[in-house]
């Protein structure tokens, strides 16, 4: 329902980080990088696994929801099965992933379905087929994701905001350092992967990225 829509719409606008899990880059797993940073006070975890079997992922998953508990929305990157199984808040697909109405047939409208866009046209298509906030990227030039691309740069952040109304959260070779101009461009929230993963202390990076984003958003 309408209602459904704006209640996911306003939680979404409220996240400031999105932490995506990467087991591959992880200094200590991905189950202590969720702890940390939902203990830091990050609002929104996606389970991104690409090298675990279906039952070590439901397992990790299972675990994952109950880290988040009522502190933090839980996704599951492309796994529509494995978000079914542990009852996540929902997923995070892409363009070659399931197409979006099959997966809004397979979770209902209660389950928030993030998708990732690369530019105007597919944001706008996003938010028409139901999606309940986009992912645009890569923003930077990244080496975390091989078939990422080059970077599409900050200004599109812009554009792609002024075409839709659902949230826009940023990812892609972001860092402590370049999130000013993701922000000042109009991201509500951004992803960064290996700028807290590949950290000794994730708890503290998290901590770092909300008060710098908070502070910008709160000064423009
Ligand atoms: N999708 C687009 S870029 C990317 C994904 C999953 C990787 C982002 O990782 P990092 O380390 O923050 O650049
Ligand atoms: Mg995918």
């Amino acid at each position: 329902t309408q209602n459904d829509v704006s209640l996911k719409n306003s939680l979404l606008k409220e996240i400031d980080f999105y932490l995506v899990t990467d087991s591959g880059l992880s200094k200590k797993g991905t189950l202590s990088d969720v702890k940390e940073s939902v203990e830091a006070g990050c609002k929104i975890i996606q389970y991104r696994e690409k090298d675990k079997s279906t039952k070590e992922m439901i397992d990790e998953a299972s675990e994952i929801k109950r880290i988040c508990g009522d502190r933090a929305i839980f996704l599951v990157n492309d796994r529509i099965d494995v978000a079914l199984a542990v009852d996540a808040d929902g997923v995070h697909i892409g363009q070659d992933d399931m197409p979006i109405e099959t997966a809004r047939k397979l979770l209902g409208a209660d389950k928030i379905i993030g998708l990732t866009v690369h530019n105007v046209d597919e944001a706008v298509e996003a938010e028409k087929k139901g999606a309940d906030y986009v992912g645009l990227g890569s923003i930077f030039d990244t080496s975390t994701k091989k078939d990422a691309g080059k970077g599409i740069g900050p200004a599109r952040i812009r554009e792609v905001k002024n075409a839709i109304k659902v949230p826009v959260v940023a990812i892609g070779g972001i860092n402590k350092e370049n999130c000013r101009s993701v922000v000042e461009n109009g991201a509500d929230s951004l992803v960064a992967i290996s700028a807290v993963v590949c950290s000794d202390d994730v708890k503290k990076e998290t901590r770092e990225f909300i008060d710098i984003i908070k502070e910008i958003k709160n000064s423009s």
